[in-house]
């Protein structure tokens, strides 16, 4: 069956299907996008290595968006696109496909700029706003422990004792600064086991390609819901640190252009905080500049993990391109540590911000 064939299997405004064209930077599906004489939709090859059972995610972003329209009728939201079997996925011998309304008139950025930036904070902290009251535990646990760093130290540990590939000896110095760090993996999951802070229902991966700002500024469309799951609040405002708040791109080559910018930092806290300063404990607060540090130098250890497995989890486009994206991250989380006590003012400054 052909990408074209799988196209039709799908309700579709149009008469004709003019294009299938690869689109996007994930790292994780296999992304298209489909232009009819009408309309353009995303067509997309879910990776069942890693969701096993596509149905749970069907439910959980019917359930979401559904959840979301109700009480926000107004908001745009990724709407999936029915079979005509009246299903919503295509499994075929080139794989389980879905698809998806094209966001139109939006914009997916990889770089930004603090206007934006406090933009996206903004959107994201809405998001999980918009899901308080949201009951969690009718979503399924799609990637259990996902954002459970102890469990990805173990993981990173057990890849580095098999060195399938002999690649550990020319990765030492990121396989010692993760081994450095060990006691801080535990820190999140402990504070939710012991209800220190709440389980709240979080996106997981809020970098900000998995978000659609709107050209005209307004709003913007949340994307890539396969996460949601329920979890820590940090772990989300973690993630859109660790990518947006950067002299540079996740892979970028050259280290002496890496850098973490406060400004950026400050940016999206500000945005973020706007829905969300009213909703968070002082707990929850008292965690974010940390959550930075602790998803970053996750992020990088699942690289580096990565690279030493052979890179059988993120697309690659060459054999040390996972090794150079852990490299990134921990510089990144190296000059969050020198900025520690900065980060954690300017999340007390900005907490004010409702107030004027
Ligand atoms: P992955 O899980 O591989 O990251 P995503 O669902 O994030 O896949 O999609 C990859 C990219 O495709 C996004 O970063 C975005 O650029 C684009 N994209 C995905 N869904 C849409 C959509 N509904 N409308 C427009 N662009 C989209
Ligand atoms: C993956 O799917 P994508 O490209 O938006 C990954 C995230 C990582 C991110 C690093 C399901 O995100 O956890 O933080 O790459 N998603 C999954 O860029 O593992
Ligand atoms: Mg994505």
């Amino acid at each position: 069956m052909s990408l074209d064939e799988i196209t039709q299997q799908f309700e579709l405004d149009g008469s004709k299907i003019l294009k299938i064209t690869p689109y996007g930077n994930g790292h994780i599906n296999d992304t298209f996008v489909v232009e009819t004489d009408k309309k353009r939709y995303i067509l997309q090859r879910i990776n069942t290595n890693l969701f096993k059972k596509p149905e749970e995610l069907i439910h959980n972003h019917l359930l979401i968006t559904d959840y979301i329209k109700k009480n926000n009728p107004k908001e745009r939201v990724l709407t999936l696109v029915p079979t005509k079997n009246k299903k919503y996925l295509s499994k075929t011998e080139l794989g389980c496909f879905r698809m998806f309304e094209f966001v139109e008139n939006s914009v997916c950025f990889n770089k930004i700029t603090p206007q934006l930036f406090e933009k996206s904070g903004e959107i994201f902290g809405k998001f999980t706003a918009m899901l308080d009251g949201f009951d969690a535990t009718k979503l399924y646990d799609v990637l259990p422990n996902f954002h459970n760093t102890q469990m990805r130290l173990e993981q990173f540990e057990w890849a580095l004792k098999k060195d399938v590939l002999g690649r550990a000896k020319d990765c030492k110095n990121e396989i010692d600064f993760v081994l450095k760090r060990k006691k801080i993996a535990p820190v999140f999951m402990n504070l939710l086991k012991t209800g220190e802070i709440p389980y709240r229902v979080t996106h997981n991966d809020t970098k900000i390609n998995n978000l659609l700002i709107d050209k005209d500024g307004g709003g913007g469309v949340v994307i890539d819901l396969d996460t949601i799951m329920k979890g820590a609040a940090g772990f989300d405002f973690g993630d859109s640190i660790r990518f947006g708040a950067t002299t540079a791109k996740e892979d970028e080559k050259d280290l002496n252009k890496v850098h973490f910018d406060l400004n950026l930092f400050k940016a999206y806290t500000k945005g973020y905080l706007k829905n969300m300063g009213q909703l968070l404990t002082q707990k929850e607060k008292d965690t974010l500049a940390f959550s930075a540090i602790l998803i970053t130098y996750e992020c990088g250890m699942r690289f580096l993990t990565d690279h030493l497995n052979g890179d059988t989890y993120f697309k690659i486009d060459h054999p040390s391109h996972n090794l150079e994206r852990a490299r990134t991250q921990f510089k990144l989380a190296s000059e969050m540590e020198q900025n520690f006590g900065k980060m954690h003012d300017i999340v007390s400054r900005e907490s004010g911000y409702v107030k004027g």
